[in-house]
């Protein structure tokens, strides 16, 4: 017999608003024995071709933006298909929520609803457990709590392509604990800010909170970050290294890259070479979307170039697909995976992308997109799950702080049975004797 304290009673939609004032959805999930779950879909600017889509209206009116189809298939379609269905069947539910849309980008019904219908599932199933969703997902084993991966400078699709790599983040490497690892970031933050306004660059923030990256050269603002952690009286790679999301399908196109700041295009060959002399020269632990999307061949070579001594993300490349990590890893294309929730379009479908590259060895960052909101789904996620890894954007702006202080109250809710994951958290899990560790050679002098 059914559980009647866990079966769903009402499914709701509501267009609410995201961090770039632009519409989004909301859904929220009553039970019968009165639990709400809530969640809000956030939204990418620099989308990877295989993602499950949002719903827009399109036109003129917001932009093209707006969601009032998304939050009616939500009341219409959504809401009674769900009615009566036991919530605590997450895998069930979202197979349902597949079957309904009926399409392999969930464009029919939406990415958007679909997404927030499914996390807000998850958060009441958590509240039917009356427990804290990280708990509800973690069960009996021990957590662990991610290293953040932190924007300093904001570029690319969510700069006006200001300079062409979108994320320079920064990793506290060195950290013994999450509270120390922001305290840290916070120094380096405002270091970095101080440093820009002294070198008269200071002009507001990106999409994600990072700085406005007033730069000559991509390359520069590595040398300010460098700068910057050195100014917040750290040491650079040891207590915090450096990671760069390229995001290269947006500069991508046929074949060539083209990179606006230095005036010049490309081939994967030169872009590999551009990005394996800065891991020689910075302290890079980390890079995401090397090349674009499409190009296998050049995953491939980069990674059998770097992939013994850095971590090489798919976002864009992965898009949160179990097979797309299956085939990389078979193609040792890239070593770790980003986990968007809503470019796999459901719960399960994320969580069946994480255990694909959990099985590969793969390490996992579970991550916010550049429209968010104050909804904190993800600092569970990333707890519940296990993943090792958050990425948020940067260290300003509400709807990126909500989900650093809530992993916070997380890690304050664990104390001693907690531990935070540091840098054995990173891809590769061991690099060979004889190329150092894993942070990788450090910044030369001279
Ligand atoms: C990314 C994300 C976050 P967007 O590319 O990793 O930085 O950006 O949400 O625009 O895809
Ligand atoms: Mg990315």
């Amino acid at each position: 017999m059914r559980n009647a304290s866990s079966t769903i009673e009402q499914v709701a939609g509501r267009r609410v608003w995201d961090s770039r004032g632009r519409p989004t959805v909301e859904a929220e999930i009553r039970l019968a024995s009165g639990v709400v779950g809530r969640a809000i879909a956030p939204a990418g600017a620099s989308t990877g071709s295989g993602e499950a889509v949002d719903l827009r209206d399109g036109g003129t009116r917001l932009g093209g933006y707006d969601v009032t189809a998304a939050v009616r298939n939500v009341q219409d379609e959504i809401a009674p298909a769900l009615r009566g269905r036991d919530v605590t069947d997450q895998a069930r539910l979202d197979q349902a929520l597949v079957d309904l849309d009926g399409t392999s980008d969930r464009s029919r019904l939406g990415g958007n609803g679909l997404i927030a219908v499914s996390l807000a599932a998850l958060h009441a199933a958590a509240g039917a457990a009356g427990l804290p969703l990280w708990g509800y997902l973690l069960g009996a084993g021990t957590a662990l709590l991610p290293l953040p991966e932190i924007q300093i400078f904001g570029g690319g699709a969510h700069a006006g392509r200001r300079v062409d790599i979108q994320d320079f983040m920064v990793m506290p490497v060195g950290a013994s604990s999450f509270a120390q690892a922001l305290d840290w970031t916070a120094e380096v933050y405002l270091a970095a800010g101080t440093r820009m306004a002294q070198a008269g660059r200071l002009q507001g923030v990106a999409d994600e909170g990072g700085y406005w990256p007033a730069f000559d050269t991509n390359e520069e603002a590595l040398e300010f970050l460098v700068r910057a952690i050195e100014d917040a009286g750290r040491a650079p790679g040891d207590d915090l290294a450096i990671s760069l999301d390229v995001a290269a399908t947006e500069f991508h196109d046929a074949g060539q890259y083209h990179l606006g700041l230095d005036g010049r295009a490309i081939d994967g060959d030169a872009l590999i070479e551009l990005l394996v002399g800065w891991i020689d020269r910075y302290p890079i632990v980390s890079i995401e979307d090397p090349l674009a999307e499409d190009d296998v061949a050049g995953m491939q070579r980069f990674t059998a170039a770097v992939g013994d001594r850095v971590q090489i993300v798919g976002d864009d490349y992965l898009v949160t697909n179990a097979r797309r990590v299956e085939r990389a890893a078979r193609d040792r294309a890239c070593n770790a995976l980003l986990v968007k929730p809503n470019q796999a379009g459901t719960v399960t479908e994320t969580r069946a992308a994480l255990e694909a590259a959990r099985a590969a060895g793969f390490a996992t960052i579970v991550s916010a997109r550049s429209g968010e909101t104050e909804d904190v789904t993800i600092a569970h996620l990333a707890v519940g799950w296990g993943a090792g890894q958050l990425k948020v954007g940067s260290f300003a702006r509400s709807e990126r702080m909500a989900k650093w202080n809530e992993v916070l109250r997380i890690e304050e809710a664990l104390g001693d049975t907690g531990t935070f994951a540091g840098r054995g958290a990173l891809a590769p899990p061991s690099a060979p004797a004889g190329t150092g560790d894993p942070r990788g050679p450090g910044r030369r002098s001279g």
